[in-house]
């Protein structure tokens, strides 16, 4: 009973906390990688930890402009590259992006099959130009 009660209490600040550091970063939730993605844009991988973990979770990716506001930047895509290792063959795992009600911020559903070093893979074309990006993530 005890531990309910503090789980009530402790909660709302806790989501209050979250939604504050989205908007200043222009991403959802906590910064799990950025980096630059041409055209003067910077992406940015993100959830609710600012931790990516081994097995299915949805992530989001955000095109920002200097400022940290998103930016549409039309078709965009994401995939996870491991490269081989050892005995290992290379993997590869797509993580489909969908829209969402901010332009220039897209939920992707990812299902990283192992912890361990991997590359975020993320191109885009539009508006906004064409580009891409390399992000290494360790999954947990
Ligand atoms: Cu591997």
């Amino acid at each position: 009973m005890y531990k309910y009660l503090f789980f009530i209490i402790i909660t709302p600040s806790i989501l209050a906390a979250a939604c504050g550091a989205g908007e200043r970063t222009g991403a959802a939730g906590k910064a799990i990688k950025s980096g630059p993605a041409g055209n003067n844009l910077t992406v940015t991988v993100s959830n609710t930890e600012g931790v990516l973990k081994k097995g299915k979770q949805t992530l989001t990716v955000t095109f920002a402009d200097a400022s940290g506001k998103p930016v549409d930047v039309g078709a965009a895509s994401l995939n996870f590259f491991m490269p081989a290792m050892g005995s290992m063959s290379a993997m590869n795992s797509p993580a489909p992006l969908t829209t969402t009600s901010t332009p220039g911020v897209y939920s992707a559903m990812a299902d990283i099959e192992m912890s361990g070093e991997w590359q975020a893979q993320i191109k885009y074309e539009g508006g906004a130009g064409k580009g891409n990006a390399t992000l290494p993530i360790t999954a947990q």
